[in-house]
């Protein structure tokens, strides 16, 4: 098929976000529920970014979907699920307007890419729904609480709607109206903050989220037990975040990840997410803190060997010079750049 007068199309970026409290077990699967509140952090989209572009023509003949490159099956109920909730917002909304009826009966192809691996632990798929979502809502002229609509395409996408420091509230109606993403403070609240991605691997990861929280659910009693510190944990984190205090953020946010990597290993079979390299990460940020007598880094790591470092950003210039002293030889892209807490820019 071919672009014609008669396509209308739009292209949106979106951002990347970091669990700084993880969201790890569903309550509901079908409609993407948590067990847990988590919070994140939106980076800025110079690294890691999702570009979606979505296009609807009188003369497509099928709904059509390529992702970076690559032809994919639309038969994906999530996908099906995030299509027919914004199709619905506009029917709601538009019933009156014969342009937008119109558009709303036309075939839709959807190209989307990421400037960064997919599938390996660095949130491609919070990413690449919450564009596909912001996307199809410029499309067919739809606002309102994107959020939960993002949330049927992949639970962490809900967060990647909005910039700064985030919380998806797990919610408690049945149906899911209150599961869903707010901003706690903007991407201004905090501009020193600086966040840098080192990329241990670039491979798929062997388990996915989706079925590795589902197991971790079943056979896990440590993620029940983790269920019930989650709340004080995110209070705490909260008020580290408003004042500012490195320190508390840092210890919360490596707890945390180290808490959600044990739920892995208690998962039956276990799994493992985090690499010889990973390990060599978390001891040698705990040496640099236990120099400094303060917290100066510290890590988070998502379901992939790859970590997250928060740090201010007067300490940068040294956080680098050790890291290339202890992975001399790496890879260029080993370190991939400096992240700002960001807004969620179109
Ligand atoms: C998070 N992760 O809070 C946690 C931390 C990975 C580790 O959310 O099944 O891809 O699509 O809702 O959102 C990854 O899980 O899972 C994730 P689904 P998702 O960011």
């Amino acid at each position: 098929d071919s672009f014609t007068d008669d396509a209308e199309f739009i292209t949106c970026d979106s951002p990347v976000n970091i669990a700084l409290i993880k969201y790890w077990g569903k309550r509901d699967e079908k409609l993407i529920l948590p067990l847990n509140s988590s919070i994140s952090v939106t980076l800025s989209q110079d690294e890691l970014r999702a570009r979606t572009t979505v296009a609807v023509s009188r003369n497509f003949k099928e709904d059509k979907m390529w992702l970076n490159g690559r032809e994919q099956s639309m038969k994906n109920a999530r996908l099906q699920s995030v299509i027919s909730n914004i199709k619905r917002l506009c029917r709601k909304r538009k019933s009156d307007n014969d342009q937008v009826n119109d558009k709303l009966q036309w075939k839709l192809h959807i190209c989307s890419e990421n400037n960064f691996p997919t599938a390996a632990g660095l949130a491609s798929s919070a990413a690449g729904y919450a564009c596909l979502v912001y996307a199809l809502s410029k499309l067919y002229g739809v606002d309102g609480d994107l959020s939960k609509i993002a949330r049927m395409g992949s639970g962490s996408a809900c967060r990647s709607i909005y910039g700064g420091f985030v919380i998806w509230n797990k919610g408690e109606a049945e149906g899911g109206e209150d599961s869903k993403a707010e901003q706690i403070v903007s991407e201004t609240h905090w501009p020193d903050l600086r966040v840098l991605i080192l990329v241990v691997s670039d491979q798929t990861k062997h388990t996915g989220s989706t079925v590795g929280m589902q197991t971790s659910v079943e056979t896990s009693q440590l993620l029940q037990q983790r269920l019930q510190g989650v709340p004080k944990q995110l209070e705490k984190i909260k008020c580290a975040i408003q004042n500012k205090d490195f320190h508390s953020f840092a210890e919360i946010t490596m707890r945390d990840s180290n808490q959600l990597h044990a739920v892995c290993m208690d998962t039956y079979p276990p799994v493992s997410y985090l690499t010889d390299i990973s390990h060599h990460i978390i001891q040698l940020v705990h040496a640099i803190n236990q120099d400094n007598n303060s917290n100066m880094v510290a890590y988070s790591f998502d379901a992939g060997p790859n970590a997250f470092l928060f740090l201010q950003e007067k300490d940068v210039p040294t956080v680098i010079d050790i890291l290339h002293y202890f992975y001399p030889s790496s890879d260029p892209n080993f370190i991939r750049g400096l992240q700002v807490p960001a807004k969620r820019d179109v």
